[in-house]
């Protein structure tokens, strides 16, 4: 991958996500998409949720309200969209695009906004995230534990991503919230393996707040940079219907806008996945732009007051 000049890893997108509209060099930020839903599982469709969500992100205001930051006074790239056959003998030249595209983002000491595909494309991108920050955190919105060691004989299958991050980072460096779907052999794993995660019930009850003060407090998160990815399917499908796997008791829209209000000035990164717009009557598609833009909103205020 070496000599690779940025655009090569890309094909250009017939609509940039809106707002997104700076050279790659000026950008603090940059946006790219993976169509590749090759290891979906039960309803496949995720390939099409890059083009679906840029559509999408035309709704919005470039003025974000929650965070009284308008867009158009950061500059954010859209790369396009990752090539890829998207079929499983050709995954392995995938990880390993996404894992030079995410490393040289982040050695531009750029963040990136990855939008699946499903989500196996994002051990790659932890991978060269802790390259990059040793010290990092990797936090999970997810309606699965997706801790499997191999799912249909693929360890690079989107049920394994949390498993394969944990070889990556180590399980005491991350945490799962919205969890309500898991096999009883992983149960018995994050328990032999103390991985740290929270029912969806738990936010119900709790609130998301705890639960962020909690993690805050015993993972000192406020001085560590985070990965966050957000696998779709841990909202309730009553308000993101357009996902592969549906679960039903899963989060309210607003749990998401809370974890990015406290956390957005540590998120580096992150990226949305799972997005099914096959199933979609648009607002999972909606819901997935307005978290991409809510993210630059709430990181890049935080870094300009601090
Ligand atoms: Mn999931």
């Amino acid at each position: 991958m070496r000599g690779l000049k940025i655009d090569d890893f890309t094909v250009k997108p017939e609509v940039e996500f809106a707002d997104f509209l700076a050279p790659y060099d000026e950008a603090g930020y940059v946006f790219f998409g993976v169509p590749f839903d090759a290891t979906s599982t039960h309803r496949k469709g995720a390939s099409g949720a890059p083009t679906r969500i840029r559509e999408e992100s035309y709704n919005f205001e470039t003025y974000v309200m929650e965070a009284d930051q308008d867009l158009s006074e950061v500059k954010m790239a859209d790369l396009g969209d990752i090539n890829t056959l998207n079929s499983l003998e050709d995954q392995t030249a995938l990880m390993d695009k996404i894992y030079s595209l995410t490393s040289r983002i982040l050695k531009d000491k750029k963040g990136f906004l990855m939008a699946g595909g499903d989500h196996s494309i994002t051990p790659p991108a932890v991978d060269s995230f802790a390259s990059v920050h040793p010290s990092g955190f990797y936090l999970v919105l997810d309606a699965h534990l997706d801790f499997r060691a191999v799912f249909d004989e693929n360890p690079l299958s989107h049920a394994c991503s949390s498993r394969r991050v944990a070889e990556i980072l180590g399980e005491e460096n991350m945490a799962i919230i919205g969890v309500r779907s898991m096999s009883s052999k992983e149960r018995d794993d994050a328990k032999r393996y103390g991985l740290k995660y929270y029912p969806s019930w738990d936010v119900a009850e709790k609130g998301i707040l705890s639960i962020i003060t909690e993690l805050l407090e015993e993972k000192g998160l406020a001085k560590r940079p985070i990965y966050l990815s957000i696998d779709m399917d841990v909202v309730d499908p009553a308000f993101a219907p357009g996902v592969g796997n549906p679960e039903p008791w899963g989060l309210h829209p607003r749990d998401l806008l809370e974890v990015l209000r406290i956390l957005g000035a540590n998120v580096k990164s992150m990226d949305i996945t799972e997005v099914n717009p096959k199933y979609d009557v648009g607002n999972t598609s909606s819901l997935a732009a307005r978290l991409f833009r809510t993210f630059v909103a709430f990181n890049f205020k935080s870094i300009i007051n601090r």
